[in-house]
């Protein structure tokens, strides 16, 4: 069978959001303000694109603080740091700028907060993350990871009167739900979240693929492969039952996922660039597609302040 598309439909929202916007902004408002090269404590948001547009502008990315010179300009990433890295970076005397996403600066003020009241947490996330690292490096102790339903019957907390919940901002909706009820059914003490960590722009963009995915034959993600919020994109409309592929790039996508297919789906991470997605419709365009449509979807108006010094 050859490649039958006919029409493209976009989720709304899609791609960058207001913490990613404000970290590749912060990073050339940077570069601009001080000269080649301004170091960046790992990849400034999960995206290659993004990545190397802004090594060739002069940035160098890192994950060693030792490979930063005396003197030197420093980011830290959206992901956000641990005190360690912070107190390192400050004791190495580097000019800092921190892109960490001002919804994930929240969940590490919290985190300060309730521990100075007594409080041991359970930190909902994936293991090796940046932004868990972050997160739980808020603290020296006292912070435990569960990952899935099963850590929650694992998990030994010193004592159970004081506990509380956080999660990493970029999680699947319905899996933090599902561990959320087993650690409420554990720990029936456990302090109710004000308001949950996972951000307004994950959130927003998992519920425009559950309204996309039943009505494409296919759904294509634009994404790197380390983007957590991407990945559960991906994953979200498999569990759907729709066939999706995520893309780095538009020469990773391959006309046998068209076969068959005639409306194709369209969507992108919170940290892919929207010249990606609009690459990604020339070549399906050229498979066939005669219309692209954008779905209805909540309008995102969400707009962070850049730090002192860069505005
Ligand atoms: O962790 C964040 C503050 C999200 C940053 C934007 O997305 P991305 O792909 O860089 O990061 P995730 O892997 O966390 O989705
Ligand atoms: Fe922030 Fe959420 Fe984007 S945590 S960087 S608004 S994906």
């Amino acid at each position: 069978m050859t490649a039958s598309v006919e029409s493209v439909m976009l989720a709304e929202p899609r791609g960058f959001c207001a913490g990613v916007d404000r970290a590749i902004e912060i990073v050339e408002r940077a570069l601009a303000k001080f000269g080649a090269p301004v170091y960046v404590r790992h990849e400034i948001v999960h995206n290659t694109y993004v990545v190397n547009d802004l090594k060739a502008k002069g940035a160098v990315f890192i994950e060693d603080l030792a490979d930063v010179p005396p003197g030197a300009t420093l980011v830290f990433s959206a992901h956000g740091v641990s005190q360690a890295v912070r107190q390192e970076a400050q004791a190495r005397g580097f000019s800092i700028f921190d892109a960490t996403c001002p919804l994930v600066t929240k969940v590490h003020v919290e985190v300060g907060k309730l521990h100075r009241q007594g409080y041991e947490f359970l930190m909902i996330g994936h293991k090796g993350h940046p932004e868990v690292e972050g997160t739980m490096g808020q603290l020296s102790e006292g912070i435990h990871l569960v990952e899935d339903v099963a850590d929650v019957a694992r998990v030994q907390p010193r004592q159970t009167e004081r506990l509380a919940v956080v999660t990493q901002t970029t999680l699947s909706v319905d899996d933090a739900a599902e561990i959320l009820t087993a650690i409420k059914a554990r720990f029936p003490q456990v302090r109710e979240q004000k308001q949950q960590d996972i951000c307004y722009a994950t959130q927003n963009r998992q519920d425009a693929v559950k309204v996309l995915a039943p009505q494409v034959d296919v759904l294509v993600v634009v994404g790197s492969p380390t983007s957590s919020n991407s990945n559960r994109l991906r994953e979200l409309a498999e569990r759907l039952g729709t066939q999706a592929h995520m893309v780095d790039s538009p020469d990773d996508l391959q006309s046998a996922w068209f076969d068959g297919k005639q409306r194709v789906g369209l969507t992108a991470g919170a940290s892919a660039p929207d010249i990606l997605v609009q690459q990604v419709i020339e070549r399906l365009k050229a498979l066939g597609a005669v219309s692209v449509q954008r779905m209805p979807g909540v309008v995102e108006t969400t707009r962070f302040p850049l730090p002192k010094g860069l505005k």
